[in-house]
């Protein structure tokens, strides 16, 4: 109860900013506090919501330091511009975003370096092909080992020879873009029997992961195995593996990324065989870097995350009770 009261004064805190337009206490150059604004992309998952859940929970206990401004973009990487500008008018110490797609970043990052507020970027990045000075540094897990870690996993359970699917998150993040080429590269380089029958998006969500799978399972004669970008999309294509009649975990394997509770509670009762971890909880690393931004201190330009892969003789009933997310 406390953090929810704790989270709605965070939201009502950020509100009764946005809506009286009163900027007046972040506009002097130099904030007392840390004043951070966050562009979050929306509430498409169970992964989202948990980080979304740890940065309003760190800012609610530390109100004598911190003043968070937070933004949902409904997944609209247009809204996520807006609402940054609106952070840099608020003069802000420090912007962080979870960039929705990889790309059309320049504009309002060239903006940011402009008015001398430094930008993390958060659990995903932008096209490498864009100036990276424009950005300070990205806190994120490794998309491209998460998607090799799910690929050695799924030869192990399918071994050299099978037909699997591939549900894709959002088309253009960078969670998708690196998860496929790890998981693609390592299957074309070391199983040449193992055919990826298909690749479609589901977006990240659940209803779009079942949606997907059972289309695909009308029209693929057979499935060895699906790798979902993410656990919405797993636990998705598991309804679906059960409504065409098949036993999701045994019939066909599935392997999806992210870590959530509810994807560990699907791993013991047998029904999903892995989910490599993609850890959310980055609130405090956020901070710690925002702080030593506002300090003047450099950091690095990566600050990757520390993951770990549960398959279904890692998880146990303890495991998953110790799970804060
Ligand atoms: C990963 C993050 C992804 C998660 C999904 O860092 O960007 O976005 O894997 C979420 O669950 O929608």
């Amino acid at each position: 109860m406390k953090r929810f009261i704790s989270m709605l004064l965070v939201s009502v805190l950020c509100l009764s900013l946005a809506a009286c337009g009163d900027t007046s206490s972040t506009k002097s150059t130099k904030n007392e506090k840390l004043v951070l604004g966050f562009a979050q992309i929306g509430q498409e998952s169970g992964w989202r919501d948990a980080e979304t859940a740890d940065i309003q929970w760190y800012a609610a206990r530390n109100t004598d330091t911190v003043e968070l401004h937070f933004a949902d973009a409904q997944q609209d990487p247009e809204n996520q511009i807006k609402a940054i500008r609106s952070f840099i008018d608020m003069g802000v110490d420090v912007i962080a975003f979870a960039p929705v797609i990889e790309t059309g970043w320049e504009e309002v990052l060239t903006e940011c370096k402009n008015a001398n507020i430094p930008v993390i970027l958060v659990d995903r990045g932008i096209d490498s092909g864009i100036d990276d000075s424009l950005y300070t540094t990205m806190i994120a897990s490794d998309h491209v080992w998460a998607g090799e870690q799910a690929a050695i996993v799924m030869k192990d359970l399918i071994g050299n020879n099978g037909v699997v699917v591939e549900l894709e998150g959002t088309i253009g993040a960078s969670a998708t873009i690196q998860r496929e080429k790890g998981f693609d590269d390592y299957i074309a380089a070391n199983c040449p029997n193992i055919q990826i029958a298909a690749r479609q998006s589901g977006d990240f969500t659940r209803d779009q992961g079942r949606d997907v799978m059972a289309s695909l399972l009308a029209s693929n004669d057979h499935i060895d195995g699906v790798f979902a970008h993410n656990d919405d999309m797993a636990l998705g294509a598991i309804e679906a593996i059960k409504e065409a009649g098949l036993k999701p975990g045994e019939d066909i394997k599935v392997v999806s990324v992210d870590g959530v509770k509810s994807a560990f509670e699907a791993v013991l009762n047998g029904e999903l065989n892995c989910t490599v971890e993609c850890t959310p909880l980055l609130a405090q690393q956020i901070f710690d870097t925002a702080f030593a931004l506002k300090d003047g201190q450099t950091v690095d330009k990566w600050i990757v995350s520390d993951d770990d892969i549960y398959t279904t003789d890692k998880v146990t009933q303890d495991i998953i009770d110790g799970r804060t997310y």
